[in-house]
């Protein structure tokens, strides 16, 4: 007769031992992790050579080794985001320094002093993860942060409003911008016949067209951007009573942009000149910094705004609801492993906690369903959360079971609740996330509400707000993408839609694109309105004269005087900057002195775009040889035309002259040090007109 059965026990270490395998050099070295094996633990003896039958003879399809190396190459990829495919992410902090207990039971933002660990990930829209990083587009700007309460996702863009009011466009939106589907191009770039076919059919997107055709589009550095969050949040207090808000990132180290001829120079000599930047900084531990602002504000007072704070083609100025800093982020620490910790990061604006809710913003609640759906696609089913850079840091328990890669213990009988039988099971808790209450009655359509009718009154109020340098930009940035479009009757409708909002710039586009006479302005829905000018707008309005997060090069050759580059490299450095030495060979040069300089640059490889100013220190035999030399004659007038400041020597000002720079007064000797980083801690537009012909 049978044993009577016995009761399963739980396994033990030695149990496992003996799977694994006892004692022995070869254990020994593998429990080092030295040893090359399969995926199931074969060791390898030869990661070289295919199993063949003879020498040079057939390949055998016994040979697993061969067959699981390759199959498992073949599926590396998988699909890259149908949007914001290329972005950059690193690790970090967020520290509160201001409560807003009033107005939120969310302890991220009640706790002051509390770090919360972040994720933060800063990505182009448009371009496929191989594309270049200075390309004019918006910015995504996303951050998770592992709370203690589960992860919160704020995912917003580095401009403050949208393309479009209601979810229901998105896919032509980016069915648009993309490589046109015939030909497979342009890639990365919304110059061209597709997107301003749409764009100009599509009124509400002026006003972000405006922003991402302006400075803002073409960011120095992923440093020196702002980020918001875009639509109006709620935030829900203890007594349930929920208050309007609005998310804003403004970067420690100043808003700054690139000019567009440096942005284009920059996506062919270093296409990843933002993903190294941000990389570098961190690794020098210069650590990229943002406040996290906030606008509150109720019901009542948005009756009083110019426009629905749910529709997220328009803002709330700041000088109508201030901002309010209540913590900071920063990133202090890169990722190992691009693949793991980018590519299978997995954003949501879904993502919120008990203490935070939605808005009824169209957009918004298009997206609460896109992202999930995005990411169960792209991240092999519903398990994604358990991977490591998704998996929120505090206790996770459910009765979910299965599915793909279900990596979470599912022990015991009960997999349902309510249940009896596993009484220290999870159970509901009423300080969980509990949505805000909201009264409803109507009739279901698909409606468009009339108060989101206005297209233009904020697009003016942006342009007009302007800087004049930066009206120009804006003015050459249409230019040249209008210059690109095949279509006449597409350049024609967008310049028609601009008369309203503002006839000069229509006049100017009009008159770069060789229009002799603009088109009858495209009819609005309602009259545009004349909103007072918001200077806080301008970007200028946030940069900062700074040599923080900037870099310097120093153009040095042989015979260069030693003290004049050091001093120079000096005071950058002291201030802030990254200082370089750019030198005709990459082993550096031998000074005026008789010592050797090394260089971290080569010229011939080195666009002096990649630098925020320059100095150039030249013997007058040097300055004699580089006059012949286009690679020392375009890195000074790169810099010259990039709006750069300069410091020069004698030798210096000799290749100035070859190179046929009228020099300026942002172009300064080296003999004064201080007045130098003057020059070089910011870009100088008033420059401009010397250099370029603006529309
Ligand atoms: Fe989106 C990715 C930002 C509208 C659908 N979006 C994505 C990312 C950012 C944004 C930063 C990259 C996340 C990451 O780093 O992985 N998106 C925005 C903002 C929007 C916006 C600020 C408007 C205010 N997005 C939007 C709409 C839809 C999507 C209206 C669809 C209805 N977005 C997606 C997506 C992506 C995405 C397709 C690509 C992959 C993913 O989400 O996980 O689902």
């Amino acid at each position: 007769m049978a044993a009577k059965k016995q009761k399963s026990r739980k396994k033990t270490s030695a149990d496992l031992e003996s799977v694994r395998g006892q004692g022995g050099e070869l254990h020994q070295q593998r429990s080092e992790g030295t040893v090359l094996s399969t995926n199931d633990g074969i060791a390898i003896a030869d990661n070289q050579n295919s199993l063949a039958i003879r020498p040079g003879g057939p390949t055998l399809l016994e040979d697993f080794v061969l067959q699981e190396k390759i199959s498992h190459f073949d599926r590396e990829r998988i699909p890259e985001r149908v949007v914001h495919a290329r972005g950059t992410t690193a690790h970090g902090y967020f520290e509160l320094t201001d409560s807003l207990a009033e107005f939120t039971t969310a302890r991220v933002l009640t706790v002051v002093g509390a770090r919360t660990p972040v994720l933060a990930r800063l990505s182009t829209v448009v371009g496929a993860s191989g594309s270049a990083d200075t390309v004019r587009d918006t910015r995504g700007f996303s951050v998770k942060f592992y709370t203690d309460q589960g992860n919160w996702d704020l995912v917003g863009n580095n401009i403050p409003v949208f393309f479009i009011q209601d979810a229901m466009k998105f896919p032509d939106l980016v069915h648009s911008v993309k490589r046109e589907p015939d030909r497979g191009f342009p890639s990365a770039s919304s110059a061209h016949d597709t997107f301003w076919d749409f764009i100009s059919l599509t009124p509400e997107a002026t006003h972000h067209l405006l922003w991402v055709m302006s400075d803002r589009g073409i960011p120095r550095s992923l440093r020196t951007m702002e980020g918001f969050g875009v639509h109006t949040f709620q935030l829900v207090n203890a007594n349930g009573d929920a208050t309007f808000v609005k998310y804003h990132w403004r970067p420690h180290h100043g808003v700054a942009a690139l000019t567009w001829d440096e942005a284009v120079t920059l996506a062919g000599a270093d296409p990843d000149f933002h993903r190294r930047d941000l990389w570098e900084s961190i690794e020098r531990g210069d650590q990229p910094g943002w406040d996290l602002g906030v606008q509150l504000f109720t019901a009542e007072d948005a009756e009083r705004f110019a426009f629905d704070p749910l529709d997220p083609t328009k803002l709330i100025t700041e000088e109508d609801v201030p901002v309010r800093i209540v913590g900071r982020m920063v990133l202090d620490l890169n990722v190992e492993n691009v693949f793991a910790e980018n590519e299978l990061a997995a954003f949501s604006p879904m993502r919120i906690l008990p203490g935070m809710d939605f808005s009824a913003d169209p957009l918004l609640q298009g997206r609460l369903f896109s992202y999930l759906d995005a990411q169960l696609h792209r991240l092999g089913g519903s398990n994604f959360q358990q991977l490591a850079v998704n998996a929120p840091r505090c206790p996770v328990a459910n009765y979910q079971r299965d599915g793909f890669f279900q990596g979470r213990p599912q022990g015991g009988r009960v997999g349902y609740e309510p249940n009896s039988l596993d009484e220290a099971g999870p159970r509901e808790t009423p300080g969980g996330f509990a949505s805000a209450g909201v009264n409803s009655e109507g009739s279901k359509a698909r409606w468009r509400p009339a108060t989101f009718a206005d297209h233009y009154s904020q697009a003016r109020q942006f342009y007009r707000s302007q800087a004049p340098f930066e009206q120009s930009h804006i003015v050459d940035a249409i230019v040249f993408e209008l210059g690109k479009v095949e279509t006449p009757s597409i350049r024609h409708r967008m310049v028609a839609n601009l008369r309203q909002v503002d006839e000069s710039l229509a006049t100017r586009v009009a008159a770069g694109i060789g229009l002799a006479e603009p088109p009858e302005a495209s009819p609005t829905a309602v009259p545009v309105r004349d909103l007072p000018l918001s200077p806080a707008l301008r970007y200028a309005s946030k940069a900062e004269p700074t040599l923080r997060a900037r870099s310097v090069g120093i153009l040095v050759a042989k015979g260069t005087d030693l003290a004049t580059v050091e001093r120079a490299s000096a005071s950058a450095a002291a201030a802030g900057a990254t200082v370089k030495i750019v030198s005709p060979t990459i082993e550096g040069v031998t000074a005026e002195d008789g010592t050797h300089l090394a260089a971290d640059c080569q010229l011939s490889g080195t666009t002096s775009a990649v630098f925020d100013a320059i100095a150039i220190v030249l013997s007058a035999e040097s300055a004699e040889t580089l006059c012949t030399e286009h690679a020392a004659l375009d890195f000074a007038r790169h810099a010259f035309a990039h709006l750069k400041g300069i410091g020069v020597d004698e030798g210096g000002r000799r290749l100035l002259h070859a190179a046929g720079i009228r020099a300026d007064e942002w172009v300064v000797d080296l003999t004064d040090p201080d007045h130098f980083l003057t020059v070089a801690a910011e870009r100088h537009p008033e420059r401009e007109p010397s250099v370029r012909n603006l529309p």
